[in-house]
Formats: structure tokens, C-alpha cells, sequence
């Protein structure tokens, strides 16, 4: 299978800790590439019409995205603890908890928008500051809810993506007082799944420089 990925981006990295969780990472061709509304990447384009990575190439050619979409496609493949619970009081559970850790991840991308993405003349501190609201809002939810860590679920995996990728690129300091959620975080982080995918890379929003038959920006290949 091949993973059309990002070194930077939390929803990609959540595929790939789902996989190394359920023993099938080496199974994926991981392959980066850079994406941006402002700067199109049209292999990416051709197999997701949102433009958006990750992507997911099945081995019989089926073409799956978004990252939810994936990983519930993956914990289908192995035989082992799933991470998407069969018994419906702890699906919707976990399933909620993916929900509210992407909202995380979206709100966050909302606020780089709004302090580094975007031309400064463009930015708005109110929209900014909603967006952190939302991220204030859920990580005080977090350290209300977390649950005692012993198994792993799909949620889990999304908030230690989430948060590890707001750490990464500043955005809000989430362990300030809330110890459940800085402990739980950090002994997330430890996980071998979380220690071989860890984030490298700055955002690419502009090519700096461009294929001239494509205008593309370039896919890299990671080993
Ligand atoms: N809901 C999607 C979000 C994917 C997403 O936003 N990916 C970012 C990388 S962090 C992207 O490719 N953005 C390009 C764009 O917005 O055009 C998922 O869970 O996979």
C-alpha cells in the first residue's frame, strides 16, 4: 500500500501510529508530499479532489481518504486489539474522542492561518482567537474526560497526534495547568509508534521552485 504523506501535518501522522499500533506499517510505501490551498500539488489532486493528504493507495487500487477513513480501513487488516471498538458504547466513545482531537488539529491550522500563513495584512486577531477558544475549550474537556490509558483506541491515537502537533508548531501551550493531560501526553509520546513518526518540516504554502511542464511543487520519497 502507499501512503501519500506529510512529515508536518498531525492527520497524517495519525495514519501512520495507527499503522506501526496495529503491526502494519511496513506494509505502507510512505511517500511525502507537500500541500497547500495556495500551493496545488496536483498528484495529489488527481487522487483526492480535496487536494489534501493523507491519501491512501489499497493494494487492489482503491484509493481512501480522509485520515478517519484510513485508519478505520487499516484496523481492518489485522487481527489483533482494534482500534475502533466493536461494542457500541466504546465506538462512539472513541469515535467521538477522534472527532473533538481533529477539531484540535483543524482549529490549530486556523490559527496558523491567522499568526504565520497568511500575508500579515490579511491576518485577524478575532479569528485567531476563536480558533484558540476552541482548542482552550477541548483541552479542559480532555483533562475532565481522559480515560485511564490502558487501552489504546483511535482516539487516543488522534489526540496525541493533535497535541503533539500543536506543541510542534507553538500554537498553545496545552499542558499549563492541566497535569492529567501533560502525563497522559507524555507517556503517549513514548510509544514506539509516536517515537518513529515524529514531525520534521516547515509549511510550504508558496513553491519555491516549481516543475515547469506541472508547476507543481515535488514529492519526496522517505525511507
Ligand atoms: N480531515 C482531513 C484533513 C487533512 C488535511 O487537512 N491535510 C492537510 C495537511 S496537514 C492538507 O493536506 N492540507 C492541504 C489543503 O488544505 O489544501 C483528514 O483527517 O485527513
Amino acid at each position: 500500500m502507499r501512503l501519500l504523506y506529510q512529515s508536518h501535518s498531525p492527520y497524517a501522522r495519525k495514519v501512520l501510529v495507527a499503522a506501526h499500533e496495529i503491526g502494519l506499517a511496513e506494509r505502507l510505501e510512505v511517500i511525502h508530499h507537500e500541500t497547500s490551498p495556495t500551493l496545488r500539488n496536483s498528484a495529489v489532486f488527481a487522487l483526492n479532489p480535496l487536494g489534501k493528504v493523507p491519501v491512501l493507495i489499497c493494494d487492489d487500487g482503491a484509493v481512501l481518504f480522509d485520515s478517519s477513513v484510513i485508519c478505520e480501513y487499516l484496523d481492518g487488516l489485522h487481527h489483533g486489539h482494534p482500534l475502533f471498538p466493536a461494542e457500541p458504547g466504546r465506538r462512539f466513545m472513541a469515535l467521538r474522542h477522534q472527532a473533538i482531537t481533529m477539531g484540535i488539529a483543524d482549529a490549530g491550522i486556523a490559527v496558523r492561518w491567522e499568526t504565520t500563513r497568511r500575508p500579515e495584512a490579511f491576518r485577524w486577531a478575532p479569528l485567531r482567537d476563536g480558533h484558540l477558544q476552541k482548542i482552550e475549550a477541548t483541552c479542559d474537556f480532555l483533562e475532565a474526560h481522559l480515560g485511564d490509558g490502558s487501552v489504546i483506541d483511535i482516539g487516543d491515537i488522534a489526540l496525541a497526534t493533535a497535541l503533539s502537533w500543536v506543541e510542534f508548531r507553538q500554537v498553545y501551550a496545552f499542558r499549563d495547568g492541566r497535569r492529567r493531560l501533560a502525563a497522559w501526553h507524555e507517556r503517549m509520546s513514548e510509544r514506539p509508534s509516536m517515537m518513529a513518526t515524529l514531525f520534521a518540516g516547515d509549511t510550504v504554502d508558496t513553491a519555491p521552485t516549481t516543475d515547469s511542464s506541472t508547476g507543481d511543487s515535488h514529492a519526496l520519497a522517505m525511507a
